[in-house]
């Protein structure tokens, strides 16, 4: 209850804030994209992990306040660093209760509000939403990739989905949970899974994300097995936004 209000807060006291996590081509090491992740730093309980206060959001119905804002600031960030000549295409994250028909007015009025080109923002969704209210959701993400921006699969694997359910969304890429890296290349399950989850995406024509990343290893395996994007810490952690934008000057 504490945190409740403290959350409730949050927004008027300026408490929120984003980070930006690399995101690169395995083939290159290209510097490709990036993944938005919010934070609260509360002024009462210090900082506290989306892991926390996101589901916490959305019991409470605050997540439609701060997803939009979220999606607002991401496109405003993008917008800026196009501006600077640094383009570079941002991920936000959606829950799955932002899934309403409103979505699709709101991320059309982040767009043209901050003049950001569709093409430079793509929606994480995670499986759960593929599984409830079939119809509309379907019906809702072709509305939302009419706009132009893409829609990623968050936390490939770690759902009910069937693979089959892919097919039946417009799904632009996967992004393989980091469950299934953690182990590689010794893992022989994981091997496998991964595998087969590229086989898939290749045949359906999705863009493929490995997210977790942490050793050279796993860089190598995962390239090798024609998986062609990826983030992690070994490539760098969520970044503030200085830290990034650093980051895409010395890249440029
Ligand atoms: O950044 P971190 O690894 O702590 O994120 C933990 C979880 O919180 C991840 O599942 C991530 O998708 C989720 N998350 C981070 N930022 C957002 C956000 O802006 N909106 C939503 N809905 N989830 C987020
Ligand atoms: O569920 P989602 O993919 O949105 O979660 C992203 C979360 O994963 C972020 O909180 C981020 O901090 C975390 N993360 C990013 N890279 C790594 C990594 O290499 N290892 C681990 N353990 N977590 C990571
Ligand atoms: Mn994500
Ligand atoms: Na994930």
């Amino acid at each position: 209850l504490q945190m409740e209000q403290a959350l409730r807060q949050a927004l008027a006291n300026d408490e929120l804030s984003l980070n930006y996590q690399p995101q690169y081509r395995l083939s290159d090491g290209a510097l490709i994209g990036c993944e938005v992740l919010l934070r609260w730093h509360s002024a009462e309980l210090g900082p506290v992990g989306p892991d926390r206060f996101v589901p916490l959001a959305e019991e409470t119905g605050m997540i439609g306040a701060i997803g939009h804002w979220v999606l607002r600031s991401a496109c405003l960030q993008a917008a800026l660093w196009r501006a600077q000549g640094l383009e570079i295409p941002v991920a936000v994250n959606v829950s799955a209760c932002q899934l309403t028909p409103g979505l699709v007015n709101e991320v059309a009025g982040a767009l043209a509000e901050t003049r950001l080109p569709a093409g430079l923002l793509t929606l994480e969704l995670t499986e759960t939403v593929l599984m409830q209210r079939q119809d509309e959701t379907r019906a809702l993400l072709h509305e939302l990739r009419a706009l132009g921006v893409g829609l990623a699969m968050d936390d490939f694997g770690t759902g009910y989905s069937s693979l089959a359910y892919l097919k039946r969304f417009p799904i632009d890429k996967l992004k393989i949970d980091r469950a299934f890296v953690h182990g590689l290349p010794a893992d022989g399950d994981g091997c496998a899974i991964i595998r087969a989850v590229l086989e898939v995406a290749r045949h359906l024509g999705l863009a493929t994300v490995a997210e977790g990343i942490e050793t050279p290893e796993q860089h190598a395996f995962l390239n090798g097995i024609g998986c062609e994007e990826g983030q992690g810490y070994l490539f760098a952690r969520p970044l503030p936004v200085d830290a990034m934008t650093d980051l895409l000057l010395a890249a440029r």
